[in-house]
């Protein structure tokens, strides 16, 4: 079999880059190691960026998303037992962020593209990516029991952190840098309506807490806890207390409900460059990670692959490949500053396991610093919604664009 576009993993990234090539007449194959059923059902980000929201509607995915995506226009940040509100649209000059979950983006343009009759495979296995530096790589799976042999112009390696793509780049091509954090998430989705109008970052010294939602009746809310602890030691009855005793402060408690998922995540930061080798280019997690306290992991695999979408567009109309040789300088300077905020973020709202009581009068004081200044204020803001041009395709020599 030939495709144009060879895409592994059917992540928001595969999904949306397979959405955008559509659009320009590109031809892809989307193949996922996973079921429909349990990609349409990992529960993880919430937050996006107002160019997320322009890409999958631009890409002809944001119907549902415009009618039941919450815009929200602040975000709170709870210290020293008082809530204060950060007013990202006032000090962005009207940006926003809107709620709407991954797995509803994940759903919508899996329904596109199978309605549309375009090949996205579930549940292939041992794919591999070979001859990466010719100029027709290939990748191999198993489907339904039977090899296959997929031949493309370019591959797109989408399938996350722990996918086959990068591992498959020879050794000594890529540098890599990454940090890993003592701290886990334990995160829930329960059938209660949110009593916070907007997310709110809660420092306190038992440890971080984060109030989100995903619609009015269901709220999505995080404890910090130990990356290697085990989630049956955290009964619902444990998790509300410690939420409550977290994040509830007088005039502002939590709803109860059912727990309808719960997990835990550990937390690292992690850079490959270049995200790309020969014809294999690496979109998302594959290529990056960050932790998720500053909403930025889905966000950049939209970023990437509405790049790459642009420069595979570009070599389609004119044969020319300075766009793909653009692709990966201009994803990571988008990369970097969000590797640096989501870091920032971090390390200003977790309690260390070994804190002494100096590194929680600074962390308080950065809190407080960033609410009573509108510089800081700003600065956080800015990057909260994604700041905009920070990733734009520019050829050496070229006119920057405007
Ligand atoms: P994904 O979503 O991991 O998709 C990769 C896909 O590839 C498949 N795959 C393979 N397929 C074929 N062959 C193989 N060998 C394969 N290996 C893997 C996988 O099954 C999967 O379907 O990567 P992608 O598309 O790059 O998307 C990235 C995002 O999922 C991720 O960055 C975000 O979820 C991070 N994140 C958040 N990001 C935000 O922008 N805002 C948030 O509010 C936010 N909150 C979060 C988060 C991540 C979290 N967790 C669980 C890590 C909250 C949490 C708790
Ligand atoms: C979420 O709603 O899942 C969410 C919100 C904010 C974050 C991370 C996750 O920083």
């Amino acid at each position: 079999m030939r495709t144009q576009v060879g895409i592994v993993g059917a992540g928001p990234a595969g999904l949306t880059l397979a959405q955008l090539l559509r659009a320009e007449g590109i031809e892809s194959v989307v193949l996922e190691a996973r079921s429909r059923e349990h990609v349409e059902h990992r529960i993880r980000a919430g937050v996006l960026e107002q160019g997320t929201v322009d890409t999958l509607v631009g890409a002809g995915a944001g119907e549902r998303l415009r009618r039941e995506g919450i815009v929200h226009h602040g975000i709170r940040l709870q210290f020293g037992g008082e809530r204060h509100r950060v007013p990202l649209s006032e000090l962005t000059g009207g940006a926003a962020i809107v709620i709407y979950g991954q797995t509803e983006i994940v759903k919508d343009l899996i329904a596109i593209r199978l309605a549309a009759g375009e090949p996205l495979l579930f549940e292939v296995e041992d794919v591999a990516v070979h001859d990466l530096e010719s100029d027709l790589p290939r990748i191999t799976y198993l489907h339904d029991g039977r090899a296959h042999e997929l031949e493309c112009d370019l591959i797109a390696g989408c399938d996350g952190f722990h996918g086959a793509c990068r591992a498959a780049i020879p050794a000594g091509v890529l540098t890599e840098f990454s940090r890993e954090y003592p701290y886990g998430w334990l995160g829930i989705l329960a059938h209660a309506a949110p009593a916070h109008d907007e997310v709110v970052y809660c420092h306190t010294d038992r440890g971080f807490a984060l109030l989100s939602l995903r619609s009015p009746e269901v709220s999505r809310l995080y404890l910090q806890c130990r990356p290697d602890e085990d989630v049956a030691g955290w009964p619902d009855e444990r998790i509300w207390e410690e939420l409550e005793a977290r994040a509830g402060i007088p005039g502002h408690s939590l709803n109860r409900g059912p727990i309808a998922e719960k997990s835990i995540t550990g937390m690292r930061s992690y850079v490959a460059e270049p995200m790309r080798h020969g014809r294999l280019f690496l979109a998302g997690d594959s290529a990056h990670i960050v932790p998720p306290t500053g909403a930025k992991g889905l966000n950049l695999a939209i970023s990437d692959v509405t790049l790459l979408a642009e420069a595979i567009a570009g070599r389609h109309r004119s044969g020319g490949t300075a766009l793909l040789d653009a692709y990966s300088d201009a994803c990571l300077r988008r990369v970097w500053r969000a590797e640096h905020f989501s870091w920032w973020m971090t390390s200003m709202l977790h309690r260390p396991p070994d804190a002494d009581p100096f590194d929680l009068r600074l962390q308080q004081s950065q809190l407080r610093y960033v609410v009573q200044s509108e510089a800081m204020a700003r600065s956080l803001a800015e990057n909260y919604v994604g700041l905009a041009g920070a990733a734009a395709l520019t050829v050496p020599g070229a006119p920057a664009p405007a």
